[in-house]
């Protein structure tokens, strides 16, 4: 086997890694800005794809194939992002005779709309949230969609079928807004995914998101493992993931890895697939989706199971049986949770922070887990998710992985680029987080209540650092800028041993 890695930055990596300890090659694929990337450097061999909008590189089924074709490559790990979930791109690769480590295009392509994937829950006995089972024709009359939305109440939402992760979404708390909501979902749905097609589902009140990890292999057999916690997220996008959930009790957490491995028996699924729920205040359940990759949340689950999710979807498209023990599967050990690091400014209300990281030094010690994308000279492009690292801690209690997970924050140093690193070293200090009391609505409502106050306050010492940094970085650039060497380079070893010792005093 040798494995094309369509993708690149931290997850690239991770799947190198997996490679690398099951003795499999690795291909990278590379847009022109990512010439130099950390995924290029560490993989065996690596293939150009194009230029840097994403449409015309990491996007293109065709200079993909390509690239097995011309590397050797008899198998393709899409990662997740891009290609990840695109039927069409699975269908390629089966047609050009390339192993795909991921689901079959046909169940892609299924659970890729948000409509066929409730019907599939319905068929397995799973809850949905009430609403529309077929989506609106694009002919559907005003008087139809009233009557429907009247048959679910309000508050409401209308969602795109082709939807996902908060697009094409509008939450409607009237009978006279539901038009003019429908109408704006069907033009952004249309947009966004060249499907305008939009359904109504009853609106959860401050639900908790949990979502199940489950594998699947190609003889039958489903194994759903110990669930997320993904409430905390920011414009839904997810900020800070753990399992197992301080909402689920063993009974619930039966309950709804049961319900998860039904949907995924009801349509054949096979390798690593996520299943999201709602979970109510009141301890019911809700199908919500089925995202058919591997996810980037995925750390959490290996480090409460001590399973690995990447060499199993490796034997898994190889055609090997899941031995799985279901319950050690089911059983966390301890707690984990992950940051996700973006090179983003969080006193700039988030905004992207691309550049050249200066200096880097990562987390690391008891407990501590860091799935990186990036090293120290390298650039983080505007092209892609700024998303340069996740930080994982587990510890035997939830408490303790608190704990840890501050002090690895404290420790993880990016020189050049700003980071959300401030801004979790905030949200683990603040008292509602650390109760776990908190649901879908938590971090958005957090952010507005302040005033805008800096995330960053440094401390002397830091302060200090960072000058000393900086400095010696504007020296090493202005002398290396001219072609020059720092004075004395050239002395003798002795001279240069004895200076160091000195500067180390
Ligand atoms: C919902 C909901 C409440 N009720 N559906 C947002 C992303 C998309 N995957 C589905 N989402 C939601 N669907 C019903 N019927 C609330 C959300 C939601 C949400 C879900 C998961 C995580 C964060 C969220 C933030 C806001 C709203």
């Amino acid at each position: 086997m040798k494995v094309l890695i369509a993708n690149r930055g931290e997850i690239a990596v991770r799947i190198i890694r997996a490679c690398r300890e099951m003795g499999i090659p690795t291909v990278a694929v590379y847009s022109d800005c990512d010439r130099d990337a950390r995924h290029v450097r560490e993989a065996e061999q690596a293939i150009p794809i194009g230029p840097n909008p994403a449409s015309e590189s990491y996007l293109r089924i065709d200079k993909i194939i390509d690239a097995a074709r011309r590397s050797g490559a008899d198998a393709v790990h899409p990662g997740y992002g891009f290609l990840a979930e695109n039927a069409s791109f699975a269908q390629a690769c089966a047609d050009a005779s390339l192993t795909f480590i991921g689901p079959s295009a046909e169940a892609i392509r299924l659970m890729g709309s948000k409509t066929a994937a409730r019907s599939a829950a319905i068929e397995a006995g799973v809850p949905v949230v009430p609403g529309t089972e077929q989506p609106f024709a694009d002919t559907a009359g005003d008087d139809e969609i009233v009557a429907a939305a009247a048959g679910i109440g309000f508050p409401l939402i209308v969602k795109a079928v082709a939807g996902g992760g908060g697009k094409g979404m509008r939450t409607v708390d009237r009978a006279e807004d539901l038009l003019p909501a429908v109408r704006t979902a069907r033009s952004e749905a249309g947009s966004a995914f060249g499907d305008s097609a939009v359904y109504l589902e009853r609106r959860i009140l401050k639900p908790r998101h949990i979502e199940i990890q489950l594998l699947g292999d190609q003889h039958g057999t489903i194994i759903p493992f110990v669930e997320r916690e993904c409430s905390i997220q920011r414009r839904h996008q997810k900020v800070v993931e753990e399992s197992p959930s301080l909402a689920v009790s063993p009974e619930l957490r039966r309950e709804i890895a049961a319900a998860a491995a039904a949907v995924a028996k009801t349509v054949g699924y096979y390798n690593a697939g996520t299943i999201e729920f709602l979970l109510d205040a009141d301890g019911s359940f809700y199908f919500l989706e089925m995202n058919t990759r591997l996810q980037v949340e995925h750390p959490v689950t290996e480090m409460v199971t001590s399973i690995d999710l990447v060499h199993w979807q490796i034997r898994i498209a190889r055609g090997e049986r899941l031995d799985i023990d279901p319950d050690r599967a089911l059983r966390p050990q301890g707690h984990a949770i992950e940051c996700r690091i973006y090179a983003e400014d969080p006193d700039l209300g988030f905004m992207p922070s691309p550049g050249t990281i200066r200096g880097l030094r990562p987390a690391s010690g008891p407990g501590i887990r860091d799935d990186g994308g990036v090293g120290a000279g390298y650039s983080v492009p505007v092209f892609y998710d700024s998303l340069i690292a996740k930080l994982v801690a587990w510890a035997g209690s939830r408490d303790e992985a608190i704990a840890r997970m501050a002090r690895a924050l404290g420790e993880y140093q990016v020189l050049g680029i700003k980071t959300t690193i401030p801004f979790f070293l905030w949200l683990m200090r603040q008292p509602s987080y650390m109760a776990g009391d908190y649901d879908t609505t938590y971090l958005d409502c957090l952010l507005a209540e302040r005033k805008g106050e800096s995330f960053s306050e440094l401390d002397e010492t830091e302060e200090d650092l960072a000058a000393i940094a900086a400095a010696v970085d504007a020296y090493l650039r202005a002398t290396a800028g001219a072609g020059m060497q720092p004075e004395g380079a050239n002395a003798t070893p002795w001279t240069q041993a004895a200076r160091r010792d000195a500067l180390r005093g």
